[in-house]
């Protein structure tokens, strides 16, 4: 393990602040540091959450829990976490205002360049930047697909609080932002939590079609994003039927939330909509082929559910739609 030298706190404080201005500069809209170890109540949370089935299938999630638990079996001798956000919200009609008969709904997640990329390659960079001014530091960057829990680091880190829809929610942005984060040995100046402002609203239990939520828990197994990304087979009849025009993932929670009635636009027009995937027009999906999928969510997250389960959505939602089951 490397020696860690210690900084004066003048020096971990100017570091810190001028990543967080670099990490600015590159794009992030929000940055915030946290120490590198897990709040004891999430860890128990997760457990218990995994043992009382709700993640399903998902068992990325039940292999990692031992690094997810301890980010020093990632990075060894790791002390700090560097939490960024991207805003993704283009300011185009949410899926609650998108009910045309004859189209599908693909989540806005997912409309334009994969998000794995986009934030990956600005960690890379904010990497560089780090190593010019702390040669010696070591560092990881993951966007989503790491063993952490993202969500309770960037808690952590001040980037905004857990709702009762189970995502991080800011203030300013609202919650539809992708998270990526550097674990690094360096010693840096950490951020606090902020408060929780959902109060007494319970909007997105109330709009989940599928009775997914609870206040701050969610069943995964019932969960449409679950349902038409994750999940491999075939889908519970009862839950499918409450599916409506689902394609891929669902919005509904977010949508439905007073922090998203008018949160600031991204400024990356990498997330506006390929052409065909806004409230796609379900007709010419019927005939795509393997090679079609693949060409069409080429370098898009849609990629993730592969052929076969985009296909088994569409005919979910087709059927829904000739059963006037609309969510
Ligand atoms: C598995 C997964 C899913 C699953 C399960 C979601 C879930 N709620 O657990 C499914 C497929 C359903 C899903 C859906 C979505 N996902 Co997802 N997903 C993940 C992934 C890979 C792991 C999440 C996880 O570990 N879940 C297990 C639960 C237990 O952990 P958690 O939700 O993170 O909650 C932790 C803390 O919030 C806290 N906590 C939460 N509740 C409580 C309650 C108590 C009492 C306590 C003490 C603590 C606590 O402790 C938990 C850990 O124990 C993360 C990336 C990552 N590596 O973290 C992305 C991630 C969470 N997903 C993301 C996104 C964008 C989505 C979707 C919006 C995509 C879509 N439109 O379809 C939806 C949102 C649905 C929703 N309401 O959450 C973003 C979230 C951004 C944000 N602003 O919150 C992430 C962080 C990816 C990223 N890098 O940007 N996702
Ligand atoms: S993403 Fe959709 S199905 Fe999942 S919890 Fe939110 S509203 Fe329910
Ligand atoms: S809809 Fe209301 S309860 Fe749900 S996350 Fe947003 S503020 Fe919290």
């Amino acid at each position: 393990m490397g020696e860690h030298k210690v900084r004066p706190y003048t020096m971990i404080f100017s570091l810190t602040r001028q990543i967080k201005q670099k990490a600015f500069e590159l794009g992030f809209d929000l940055v915030g540091v946290a120490p590198a170890h897990l709040p004891s109540d999430d860890l128990s949370f997760f457990d218990q959450w995994i043992n009382r089935g709700f993640a399903g299938t998902m068992d990325y999630l039940k292999k990692g829990r031992d690094k997810r638990a301890d980010p020093s079996l990632i990075l060894e001798g790791v002390q700090s976490i560097i939490c960024c956000a991207v805003n993704y919200y283009r300011g185009h009609p949410k899926s609650t205002e998108c009910r045309e008969k004859g189209n599908g709904w693909i989540s806005c997640y997912a409309w334009g360049e994969d998000y794995h990329q986009i934030l990956l390659e600005k960690l890379k960079e904010l990497e560089k930047f780090i190593r010019t001014n702390a040669p010696e530091a070591r560092m990881k960057s993951y966007v989503d697909t790491g063993p952490l829990l993202e969500r309770s680091l960037a808690a952590e880190a001040g980037l905004g609080w857990i709702g009762k829809n189970t995502c991080l929610i800011n203030t300013h942005m609202g919650s539809y932002f992708f998270i990526g984060e550097i674990l690094t040995d360096l010693q840096l100046d950490y951020d606090k939590p902020t408060a929780d402002h959902c109060g007494t609203c319970t909007r997105c239990l109330e709009a989940c079609p599928t009775q997914a939520l609870k206040p701050y828990e969610m069943d995964a197994t019932r969960c449409i994003s679950y349902l038409t990304i994750e999940f491999r087979g075939e889908i519970d009849p009862k839950l499918a039927h409450k599916m409506g025009n689902h394609l891929v993932g669902c919005d509904i929670c977010q949508d439905v939330c007073p922090w998203n009635r008018h949160p600031p636009l991204s400024l990356d027009d990498r997330f506006d909509p390929r052409p065909d995937n806004f409230h796609p027009n379900l007709k010419p999906l019927t005939s795509l082929s393997p090679e079609d999928f693949k060409n069409r969510f080429h370098e898009s997250a849609v990629r993730r559910i592969k052929w076969k389960n985009f296909l088994r959505n569409l005919d979910i939602v087709q059927k829904n739609e000739k059963d006037q089951k609309i969510c």
